[in-house]
């Protein structure tokens, strides 16, 4: 090859990679804003999905054009291309190309989703930490179950209970027995929630958190993230569960500790009240409406201390 060439195709994929660097920076902006620890890190490697995307894509697409355009055969030319089988160097360039793209890719995802599972309070890093030191160490080692134990006592988790039926999702909080239709969490603390299903199928699906789970009927699944920015952001059903699936929705708000913990309080000393269903408010006025298809009955708004605001 000439020194030429070689030079033009070395800035052109210099040029491409800002071009695409460029794109994933864009992507940031396509999503809802970045309302937990987690969602920073999955829209990081979606920004490394999508820059590697943009390269081979204009890549390919580029050379196309360009042949198209200025490589043509003439008018009645219809010789044969160059022959280039048995080229060894191009064969274990377009073989190693690949692999190592995809074994990066999945070396990145698994780093990204290691990092997921352990996200938690920075008081926990340092508890542990600092258990880890302590140079008066115990005579028997506590085993592994039981350190981990003494450290959710210290920083404890909160644990929230979801109930989601045909069509409704229901909140309780076992430390005061509240019963809410809309999901309240504290900011910067670890959130354990206890899915679970009473008939069919649902999603548990906030996309500001960048986090969706299948709930399973018959199963209790735990879900844990940390909520980072206050707001009010929206609970949706990702999974197909039937007439008035999409009504299944109910808001997430996120706040401080202490207006967490004051709301719980006014939760806990109000009566319970049935919530607003949008499934089964529809449901009740057009009984009449119904000819020609079947649905299953929505169930009975939930009985909650805090029904939530602007819903009813
Ligand atoms: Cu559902």
């Amino acid at each position: 090859m000439k020194i030429r060439t070689i030079l033009t195709l070395g800035t052109l994929a210099i040029a491409l990679a800002l071009v695409s660097w460029w794109m994933g920076e864009q992507s940031y902006t396509w999503f809802p804003p970045q309302a937990s620890a987690e969602s920073q890190l999955i829209d990081r490697l979606f920004s490394f999905l999508v820059a590697i995307g943009t390269f081979i894509f204009l890549g390919v697409v580029g050379t196309i054009v360009y042949v198209v355009l200025f490589q043509q055969a003439s008018k009645y030319d219809t010789s044969d291309g160059p022959h280039i089988e048995g080229n060894v160097t191009l064969e274990i360039v377009w073989t190693a190309i690949p692999f190592i793209l995809v074994v990066g890719i999945a070396a990145y995802s698994y780093h990204i989703y290691d990092r997921i599972s352990i996200l938690g309070p920075m008081e926990h890093v340092h508890e542990s930490m600092a258990h880890d030191m302590a140079p008066e160490a115990p005579a028997i080692a506590p085993v592994a179950a039981e350190s981990s134990d003494s450290n959710a006592i210290a920083n404890p988790e909160v644990m929230i209970a979801v109930k989601s039926r045909q069509w409704a999702w229901e909140f309780y909080y076992p430390d005061r027995q509240v019963t809410t239709a809309e999901l309240h969490l504290p900011a910067d603390q670890r959130i354990s929630l206890q899915l679970t299903s009473e008939d069919v199928i649902h999603g548990f699906y906030i996309p500001a958190f960048r986090v969706k789970q299948d709930i399973i009927p018959g199963r209790a699944i735990t879900l844990k993230f940390t909520p980072i920015r206050e707001g009010r952001y929206r609970l949706r059903d990702s999974q197909y569960s039937g007439t008035y699936f999409a009504a299944m929705q109910a808001d997430v708000v996120v706040e401080s500790s202490d207006s967490y913990q004051q709301w719980l309080t006014d939760a806990a000393n109000q009566q319970l009240t049935a919530a607003y269903n949008q499934a089964f408010d529809e449901f009740q006025r057009s009984p009449g409406g119904r000819t020609g298809w079947q649905t299953v009955q929505p169930a009975p708004p939930p009985l909650v201390n805090y029904p939530g605001k602007g819903t009813s």
